[in-house]
């Protein structure tokens, strides 16, 4: 496993924990830090043993609290544009994975932070986590698919005053408005996260990795439906669909790879 300067990575059970270890400045993502999250997700989509995947904060107060203000001071277009770039191919990748990936959202997720946790397929937030994207505080907007993403988890209307209100939302608003999957004591977070995945572990990899693709597709078109019948057609090419059918019929669970 490689060792990131922003970062503490861990495997347990066939789950690779992602931790953005910058506790001092609230978990802040500096370019590195982006840059080395999307080098770890990476790494960990390409590992055999590894089935799912985790992202936190260290420290008890932050998941993490924005992009890193001080980066933005001074940068010239073509270096907004390339931070903007790079920034954005790393969240996608995120959302991308094949494999399942859960925030475990510690704290505050502000700004880039709460970005972050929406690129991840399911998020899950402990009680005393705060969600927020305050970036017209800044003079900026959303820059990590925030405008995007927060409108299709929470609906326009609430995703717009969220956004031009800069006001923050506790984690039992999140749930209610359905940003977040479940809410949860800070002790129990990465309990709940690692049920969670223990549950996707027996389910077929492949089927779980169409269900990501096809349900990324879904845009409001009939590009959606596309996507589906053609992720549905490709599981007929995989060994899971037999192991899944024969577990069936002979009345015993299945045993993916
Ligand atoms: N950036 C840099 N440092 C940060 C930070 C941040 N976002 N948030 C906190 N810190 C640092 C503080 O500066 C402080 O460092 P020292 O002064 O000790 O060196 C340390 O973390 C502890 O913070 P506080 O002392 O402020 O802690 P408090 O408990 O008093 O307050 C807080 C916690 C979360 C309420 C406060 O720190 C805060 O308001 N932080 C800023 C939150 C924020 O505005 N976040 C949004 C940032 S803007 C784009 C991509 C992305 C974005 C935009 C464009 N493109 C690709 C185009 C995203 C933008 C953002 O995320």
């Amino acid at each position: 496993m490689n060792t990131y300067t922003n970062l503490k990575t861990g495997t347990a059970d066939g789950v690779r924990v992602i931790t953005i270890n910058r506790p001092d400045k609230l978990n802040a993502l500096n370019r590195q830090t982006v840059s080395e999250i999307g080098q770890a997700v990476k790494e960990a989509a390409g590992d055999t043993e590894v089935y799912g995947m985790i992202i936190t904060g260290e420290g008890p107060k932050a998941f993490a609290a924005g992009a890193d203000i001080k980066e933005f001071s001074g940068l010239t277009k073509e270096q907004g544009m390339e931070l903007s770039r790079a920034g954005q191919e790393v969240f996608q990748s995120i959302e991308d994975c094949p494999k399942p990936v859960i925030a475990a959202v510690n704290g505050f997720a502000l700004g880039g932070g709460c970005e972050l946790a929406m690129a991840c397929h399911i998020r899950i937030a402990s009680s005393n986590a705060f969600f927020g994207q305050p970036e017209v505080n800044l003079g900026i907007i959303p820059g990590y698919g925030g405008t995007q993403r927060l409108t299709r988890y929470i609906g326009k209307g609430k995703a717009l005053e969220l956004m031009i209100t800069a006001e923050r939302i506790n984690a039992q608003t999140a749930l209610q408005l359905g940003l977040v999957n479940y809410t949860v004591p800070p002790e129990m977070l990465m309990p709940k996260c690692m049920e969670l995945l223990q549950l996707i572990r027996t389910k077929s990899p492949f089927a779980v990795g169409g269900v990501i693709r096809a349900v990324n597709a879904c845009d409001g078109t009939p590009n959606g439906y596309k996507a589906e019948y053609a992720e549905f057609g490709k599981c007929f090419t995989a060994p899971d669909i037999h192991e899944g059918i024969n577990a069936f019929l002979e009345k015993r669970a299945p045993s993916f790879r």
